[in-house]
């Protein structure tokens, strides 16, 4: 009973989210080192390039490149067995399109993975976290381009190689179905690199985007594979299941068809195949979409190993008369759920959603799962005496790993890990801001940019301990 003898605790971050260090040693610019700062109310803007007066976050964050160290051993005092980061496109190939990787930028991640090796720690590993070269955009309107599939297979066969000895947990991208929300160009921009021009067709463009990215991905994992066949490589679903707001059948059937649109990518990445019901979509939207016969080949030898996804919240979708159809347009198609709260920032929090998602992924596709983030963005207060007290997090943390508890003991799902999100504060990759915190360990950073950086202990860094130390039997 339990969980597994090798569960897989640790915490999950995002190298542009911390690291900082964006102009060092010979790192390019990525996508979000020319999206600024917002806050709760604030949206981020996209500005292209580094404008004077602006205050881009990610630019410094939490100096991560400088403070590994120290981090990595709070980390090995809370007991993680491992340790989920992204390695940063931009400093391996500061343009994306280089013949020669940079040295300096391998080097950097050589250095980082021995750190958490000293301490057994197991670096989980996502390729492409949000932050693309900022020229693959410039130069070749990002994964609009078909080139983009060489230049991904290109950098993570790079990385495979360099860290085949270091690193055996992978991801390919971040959150790759979070763009099927085609309401929020925000999305577009951080998984593709596109920014929606007036005369262009965003749905076409986001499947097509999605698509290349889909085959770069099973690119990388066959040839991942071939490197070291002891490669674990996952892909990375954004899971917010998307309940029917009642039992009106209509309510049900346009809850399965918003399913089906989020969720498609899923059966790409293990099954190899794209589900009916979104080549008759394409069809009826009139998408064109291009797809060859030896993507398909592709896309059927580079099945994933495990469904590693996010969990933050649930949905809820209610059919609409001006959508006989039942198509789901993301946001617009979304509705409160009144039987739970939200946080600050309206993120819904559903405990039972985290099991009833295991359940979902098991029963259609019968792999393991990693849960690579949860958390709890919150604001947090620092006591005159330097103490931080965050019951909140530990209130949402102990309720989601209560569920992810009986999901594998009740129901039976086979689970590698759980990886809470931004074990250290980092920034919003949402709004930008340093004060939306998920941390156990406290940053001195805010919104403004001002801060020591110096690192605290929250009171939910001793509990976390805990939880590990007993293998979850102690929450
Ligand atoms: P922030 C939306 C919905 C679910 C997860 O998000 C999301 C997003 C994008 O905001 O992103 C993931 O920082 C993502 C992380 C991100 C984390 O969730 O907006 O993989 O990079 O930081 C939390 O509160």
């Amino acid at each position: 009973m339990g969980f597994r003898k090798d569960f897989l605790w640790g915490g999950a971050v995002a190298a542009h989210q911390l690291e900082g260090a964006y102009d060092r040693d010979g790192k390019g610019l990525s996508i979000m080192d020319v999206v600024t700062s917002g806050d709760v109310n604030t949206r981020r803007r996209i500005t292209g390039e580094i404008l004077k007066g602006e205050n881009y976050p990610n630019h410094e964050a939490i100096d991560f490149y400088d403070y590994y160290k120290e981090d990595i051993r709070l980390f090995a005092e809370m007991g993680f067995k491992c340790f989920r980061t992204s390695i940063a496109w931009t400093r391996i190939f500061p343009n994306g399109d280089e013949e020669q990787p940079n040295e300096a930028g391998l080097k950097f991640y050589d250095d980082m993975f021995d750190e958490c090796l000293k301490y057994g720690i197991e670096p989980v590993i996502t390729l492409s976290h949000f932050e693309m070269p900022l020229h693959l955009v410039q130069e070749y309107g990002g994964w609009r381009s078909r080139k983009l599939i060489d230049f991904f297979v290109k950098f993570a066969v790079t990385c495979f190689e360099r860290y085949k000895d270091k690193v055996k947990y992978w991801m390919t991208f971040n959150e790759i179905n979070n763009q099927a929300d085609i309401g929020d160009g925000f999305m577009l921009y951080a998984n593709s690199g596109i920014v929606v021009k007036p005369e262009e067709n965003v749905e076409e463009l986001m499947y097509q985007a999605s698509h290349y990215e889909l085959v770069a991905s099973a690119e990388a994992i066959k040839a991942g594979h071939k490197i070291n066949p002891e490669f674990q490589i996952g892909c990375m679903i954004a899971m917010c299941p998307i309940y029917p707001a009642t039992c009106r059948p209509e309510d049900i059937l346009q809850a399965e068809k918003a399913m089906q649109k989020r969720y498609y990518y899923t059966d790409v990445h293990v099954k190899g195949e794209y589900p009916v019901n979104i080549l008759k979509y394409w069809e009826r939207k009139d998408l064109k979409i291009d797809v060859t016969e030896e993507d398909l080949a592709v896309l059927k030898q580079g099945c994933v190993d495990y469904i590693g996804f996010s969990y933050y919240m649930s949905f809820c979708t209610k059919a609409e008369p001006d959508n006989p159809e039942y198509d789901y347009r993301g946001e617009k198609d979304r509705i409160k759920n009144q039987y739970v709260k939200a946080s600050e920032w309206g993120w819904q929090i559903d405990p039972i959603g985290l099991r009833y998602s295991l359940n979902w992924f098991t029963d259609r596709y019968k792999v393991p799962l990693f849960i690579v983030e949860n958390g709890f963005g919150a604001y947090d207060t620092l006591e005159e005496d330097g103490s931080i007290h965050d019951p909140y997090r530990v209130e949402y943390l102990q309720h989601h790993i209560s569920e992810m508890k009986k999901a594998v003991e009740e129901d039976g799902v086979d689970l590698m890990g759980y990886t809470p999100w931004g074990c250290i504060d980092l920034v919003s990759a949402g709004s930008g801001e340093m004060d939306k915190r998920y941390g156990f360990i406290y940053v001195d950073k805010h919104n403004d940019g001002t801060g020591d950086l110096s690192r605290r202990k929250k009171d939910s860094f001793e509990w976390y301990k805990e939880v590990i130390s007993t293998n979850g039997e102690n929450i």
